[in-house]
């Protein structure tokens, strides 16, 4: 597709990811929208031609993010201002939109876009899971611009789910099943009401410091595995939710 005449900047994959890795996101992938989607209009109104996935794996982004006035004002949701504040400047930059992965109910379908963009699976505990950062992954927000470069798309947009193994059906013992110290995971759901009670309990120390026990157990990944600080970030803003 051709630029148009309000599209003031087309940035290629390349400047994406130069202008992500400044704050420590990652890049992980675009999916080609289509009517189905239900996508808002451009600010322009244009339709989207693209949606950039961005987002956090491992603790990369972590020493990045404490050192901004999110992190240190005192204020709530730190991680979310600070995801709004980067999505919307380049968005702004860009002639698109951002669009966030905490805005809602009703949600956008995050995992379900994720799943066009990179090669993840489901897994047992809700979360998708990526061969190579296992569970240890995250999403911030979608960028969605007016131009579309295909050739910026990575080449796995192309391949279908079912030619891929399955990640957790062929894990030997599944011990994320097994982990969790009040079966929150049966296999089929979440316990969420278990997996708080226990967060709030005296005996729920390990998983707010070190992170979900059952999510720690994954063999995949594990170079990825957020740091202690990172987890209990996270741990703390579920818990004081739940
Ligand atoms: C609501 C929500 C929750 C609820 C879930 C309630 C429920 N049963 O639906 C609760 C509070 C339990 C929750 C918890 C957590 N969540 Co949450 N959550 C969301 C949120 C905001 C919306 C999900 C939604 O309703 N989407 C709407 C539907 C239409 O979209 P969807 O893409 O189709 O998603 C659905 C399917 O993918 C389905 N699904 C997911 N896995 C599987 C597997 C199978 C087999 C099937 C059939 C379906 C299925 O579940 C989704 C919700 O219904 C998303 C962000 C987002 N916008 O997607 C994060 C999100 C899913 N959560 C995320 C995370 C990381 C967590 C936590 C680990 C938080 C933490 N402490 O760090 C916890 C713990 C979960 C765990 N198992 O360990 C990440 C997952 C990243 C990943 N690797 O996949 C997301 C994408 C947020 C993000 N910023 O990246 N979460």
């Amino acid at each position: 597709m051709m630029p148009s005449a309000s599209t003031t900047s087309v940035p290629s994959r390349a400047q994406l990811v130069a202008a992500l890795s400044v704050h420590g996101l990652r890049l992980r992938g675009g999916w080609l929208p289509g009517v189905e989607d239900a996508l808002p209009s451009l600010p322009g109104g244009q339709t989207a031609a693209v949606v950039w996935m961005v987002g956090v794996t491992g603790s990369d982004f972590w020493p990045l993010f404490k050192a901004t006035s999110f992190y240190q004002d005192g204020q709530p949701d730190p991680l979310d201002r600070w995801s709004q504040a980067i999505g919307s400047e380049l968005a702004n930059q860009w002639g698109g939109m951002a669009l966030f992965p905490f805005d809602g109910p009703p949600y956008h379908p995050f995992q379900r876009w994720a799943t066009r963009a990179e090669p993840l699976q489901a897994s047992p505990l809700m979360l998708r899971i990526h061969p190579e950062f296992g569970l240890w992954h995250a999403y911030r927000f979608a960028l969605a611009l007016p131009v579309a470069l295909p050739d910026d798309l990575p080449a796995f947009t192309h391949v279908p789910a079912t030619a891929r193994s399955d990640l957790c059906l062929t894990c030997d013992g599944q011990p994320c099943l097994s982990a969790c110290p009040v079966q929150a995971f049966t296999g089929a759901a979440y316990r969420l009401d278990a997996c708080a009670a226990h967060l709030h309990s005296p005996d729920g120390g390990d998983c707010m410091q070190s992170g979900c026990r059952a999510r720690r157990a994954c063999p995949i990944g594990r170079d990825h595995t957020y740091e202690p600080e990172h987890a209990a970030f996270h741990m703390r803003a579920f818990a004081s939710r739940h």
